[in-house]
């Protein structure tokens, strides 16, 4: 079996500049710049309320595609219920689009209006 990883991953080394040195005689230092990475933006995936797909459904989807518990999936049904719409997760973009298709694939297939969408955080 694999062993786990215990550490999280490295972060890649930067890139080595060559830098004369200010004497000007030739001399070069070797440089290690420090890595220019930023964390990805993310998206996080809303659904909206209708008068038609039923409370229960919404929480199923909750639970299923989003891994809500029972309590939390209703509750989350429930401000979107009230306000109109509801955050259900935060996800990387290709992840964000794949849940907003799933949702809506499956609401398709039950025959609900459910509208599921992604937008960036911030
Ligand atoms: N408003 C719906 C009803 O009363 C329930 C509902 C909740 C629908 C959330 C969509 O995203 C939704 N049956």
């Amino acid at each position: 079996m694999k062993s786990m990883a215990t550490q999280p991953p490295a972060v890649p080394p930067g890139p080595i500049v060559h830098r004369p040195t200010p004497e000007g005689d030739g001399t070069v230092v070797l440089e290690r710049v420090p890595q220019k990475i930023k964390p990805p933006q993310m998206y996080q995936v809303l659904m909206l309320n209708d008068d038609y797909t039923p409370m229960e459904f919404v929480v199923v989807v909750l639970q299923e595609f989003f891994h809500k518990d029972r309590e939390t999936a209703t509750q989350i049904m429930l401000k979107i219920h009230l306000d109109g719409k509801g955050v259900c997760g935060v996800y990387p973009h290709d992840i964000a689009n794949t849940k907003v298709q799933l949702v809506l694939d499956a609401a398709r297939q039950a025959g609900h209006p459910l509208q599921c969408v992604c937008e960036p955080v911030e």
